[in-house]
């Protein structure tokens, strides 16, 4: 049995609370003259900038405070999560933003690619060349455009990444991975032990946390302490079991998972960007380091791969390991890759698997609440 230091909601609420109180950790490392980069996407091999000491931070994008600010410059009809960044950028409210010496993006959807040219005005921005298939050849530009960050990064900060310091951080990745794993999939035991908004307020501030060497074992603790809770015979109740997917869903877009399990339900699988979409592991036999980095950043299966195979088979999967009853899939309005594929998710969901399927579209506005609560009761009611 394990030994109980805090109880679940204590620690579940540091999670939650992880990116604010990351403001202060960053202005320390920044005043002890760590390097911080600043990340927009999960397509960053974040292995890098760490193996030569700087913090990796993910930039505010998903509340809708600093839009009215980037709506003077960019298109109202746009992401709402370009907009805010941007916004963020602009205003100087996202502390990451302020503190990073560098921010990275990658050429994913057209309208972040737009986005980073005229973030280039007032931050310094690196933009990597992302391949838009996942294939042999794709898989070898995305190798050479990895060593060519690691040389800008090399050069910019005036210093050397070794080979033996990329391996030390691609396997701390890895165990930060498998942690965030093994937390994912106690999700798959039906009755759920938790409510699913822990597990991705978990997951998503654990990405804040600037003390990474500690963070496989503070997850695996929490683990344990699920476990044992369950063991003890505490869960969630017999509920209908829900598996998100879509564009990015942090922050104001949670709003559509607390209506799903205020329904009544329970979200057992998130297969957005926070979620099990990014939780990949890089092969550390592989003698090419740059080779498995390649490999395991561009199996990310997001919408602006095409053909994106990956996001289907992982759909495929999921839907089986944490047996499923029903999919939400959550669109961005102006996020029109993931709105396309709507058509391609709806069919593996409703005719492969023979669930219910539906699509929300939203923004970071709390407007449509009163709507989303309304739908999704109706969705888990028919479950
Ligand atoms: S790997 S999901 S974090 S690109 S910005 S595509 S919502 S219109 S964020 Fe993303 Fe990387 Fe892919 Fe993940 Fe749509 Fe908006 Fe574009 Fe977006």
């Amino acid at each position: 049995m394990v030994e109980l230091k805090k109880d679940l909601p204590e620690i579940f609420e540091e999670f939650a609370d992880q990116r604010r109180n990351s403001f202060l950790a960053i202005k320390k490392l920044k005043e002890q003259g760590v390097p911080v980069v600043g990340a927009f996407c999960t397509y960053l091999p974040k292995e890098l900038p760490r193996a030569m000491g700087a913090a990796v931070v993910g930039l505010c994008s998903v509340s809708d405070e600093t839009i009215p600010d980037a709506e003077k410059d960019l298109p109202r009809n746009l992401c709402p999560l370009i907009k805010s960044s941007y916004g963020f950028a602009k205003t100087d409210k996202c502390p990451f933003f302020y503190f990073s010496d560098l921010v990275v993006g990658e050429t994913t959807c057209d309208g972040k690619k737009k986005m980073y040219e005229m973030l280039a005005d007032f931050k310094p921005v690196y933009v990597i060349e992302l391949p838009n298939r996942q294939s042999e050849e794709g898989i070898a530009m995305y190798r050479r455009e990895i060593i060519r960050f690691k040389e800008e990064l090399e050069r910019r900060f005036e210093t050397t990444i070794t080979e033996e310091a990329i391996r030390h951080e691609i396997h701390l990745n890895n165990e930060i991975t498998k942690s965030l794993l093994r937390l994912q999939y106690l999700m798959a035991n039906d009755p759920a032990p938790v409510s699913g908004l822990n597990i991705v307020n978990t997951a998503y501030g654990s990405g804040f946390n600037m003390d990474v060497e500690s963070l496989p074992a503070r997850i695996n603790d929490l683990a344990d302490q699920i476990e044992a809770e369950y063991a003890a015979g505490k869960n969630e109740g017999k509920k209908p079991r829900i598996l998100v997917t879509g564009s990015p869903s942090g922050g104001a877009a949670l709003k559509v998972i607390r209506a799903i399990e205020d329904a009544g339900a329970v979200v057992v699988a998130f297969e957005n960007c926070s979620g099990l979409k990014s939780m990949l592991l890089t092969d550390e036999e592989n003698p090419d380091v740059y080779d498995a980095l390649a490999r395991r950043y561009l199996g990310i299966g997001c919408s602006c791969m095409s053909p994106n195979p990956n996001r289907l088979a992982m759909l495929d999967k999921l839907i089986d390991e944490f047996h499923v009853d029903g999919v939400v899939d959550i669109i961005l309005q102006a996020c029109h890759t993931y709105n396309v594929e709507t058509a391609l998710v709806g069919k593996l969901v409703k005719e492969k698997k023979g669930i219910p399927y539906t699509v929300v579209e939203t923004d970071y506005s709390q407007s449509d609440v009163g709507q989303i609560q309304t739908r999704m009761a109706a969705f888990v009611e028919m479950l």
